[in-house]
């Protein structure tokens, strides 16, 4: 009779005194009793059913290493629920390791991602987050939103709490949130800064930014690198989608191969952005489900339109540089300098 687990014998008569034997296996025992208490007997031409008539056959999983079988009765159905059993533990430690894996792997920029980076200025990668990592990033963007709102419930401005917001743009340095600590240094974004910035890296900026349903908080063509003038550094900004990016949540638009030299000068727009010469142009939305990342120079042009929906539209930024961004002035670190990429490997 064939055994059905590794190490587990199959029922067999002791040769020479036709008694049961004793069957011995690595990790489960079982003896299987009829209901009157009398060792269960399969009927004969019947293979490993679990029931024979009124005899309702109990398989119990008891004492290690030792297993009384009766002389004729198979132990199939026993072998088969302990069989189950180490298939799902198998299965299941298999896919938390593959889960766990997906982050922890390598990453690297498709050659069509590196291409259209370098030549529209950014590059986009569709729902390459994990789902795991995706929900503990909502979580702690939800935290973000609930410590603001409890703050500003309780702020007092002109007499009046502020009782509603446009949107949160909130920094999370990742000494103070776990998940982006974890995100902003895992294998995935450092393929991305190494696909983008090169072997060398450091994180002066994280923010959650938050449109809030029904706003119409836009920003109007502006280029990151602008707002940073002390610096030479090539920077860029890895903006992860938690929410589906539509043009009805307002999300980013790109001018693809605007990413030419900064314009300092440029006028400020009401809402205190810079505003570019490309005022009337509408550009090219970022479309992509949450989970998604557009990685995209400091020096290209971007903007974002209303959020005219019913929901959040939320999203997370990290920002990188070359080398710490310093004041040129009192090299002083402008902003943080958190160590991401050293000589290509991660710190
Ligand atoms: O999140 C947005 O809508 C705008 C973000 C943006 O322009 C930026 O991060 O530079």
């Amino acid at each position: 009779m064939r055994s059905y687990l590794p190490g587990l014998r199959s029922s067999r008569t002791n040769h020479g005194t036709g008694r049961p034997v004793e069957t011995a296996y690595d990790h489960v025992t079982a003896s299987i009793e009829s209901s009157t208490g009398e060792p269960a007997r399969r009927p004969k031409g019947t293979h490993g059913s679990t029931t024979t008539g009124s005899h309702a056959t109990n398989i119990i999983l008891c004492k290690r290493n030792t297993a009384v079988v009766e002389e004729g009765v198979t132990i199939k159905a026993c072998y088969v629920g302990v069989r189950a059993t180490a298939i799902r533990c198998t299965m299941s430690l298999i896919f938390n390791v593959l889960r766990r894996r997906q982050i922890q792997l390598p990453f690297q920029l498709s050659d069509e991602q590196r291409s259209q980076y370098r030549e529209d200025g950014y590059a986009v990668l569709e729902s390459v987050i994990p789902d795991a990592v995706l929900t503990k990033l909502e979580q702690s963007c939800r935290k973000v939103v609930t410590n603001v709102d409890t703050r500003d419930s309780t702020a007092v401005e002109d007499e009046e709490p502020i009782t509603s917001r446009a949107g949160y743009f909130e920094p999370v340095h990742p000494n103070q949130d776990a998940s982006v600590a974890e995100f902003s240094s895992c294998p995935l974004c450092a393929g991305v800064v190494r696909g983008t910035l090169g072997p060398t890296a450091y994180l002066f900026l994280a923010q959650y930014t938050i449109k809030a349903p029904g706003t119409d908080l836009t920003f109007e063509w502006h280029q990151d690198a602008a707002y940073l003038p002390h610096s030479s550094s090539h920077t860029i900004n890895i903006w992860c989608a938690l929410d589906d990016m539509t043009e009805e949540n307002g999300t980013l638009y790109f001018m693809p191969n605007s990413q030419v030299g900064v314009n300092t000068e440029q006028p400020g727009a009401d809402n205190g952005d810079l505003a570019a010469k490309l005022k009337d142009e509408v550009g090219t939305p970022f479309l992509a489900p949450a989970g998604s990342i557009v990685v995209f120079s400091s020096s290209v042009f971007h903007r974002s339109g209303p959020n005219t929906t019913s929901r959040m539209r939320r999203a997370l930024t990290l920002e990188f540089s070359q080398e710490p961004l310093l004041d040129h002035e009192t090299q002083q670190p402008l902003m943080w300098a958190v160590p991401v990429l050293r000589s290509g490997a991660t710190v």
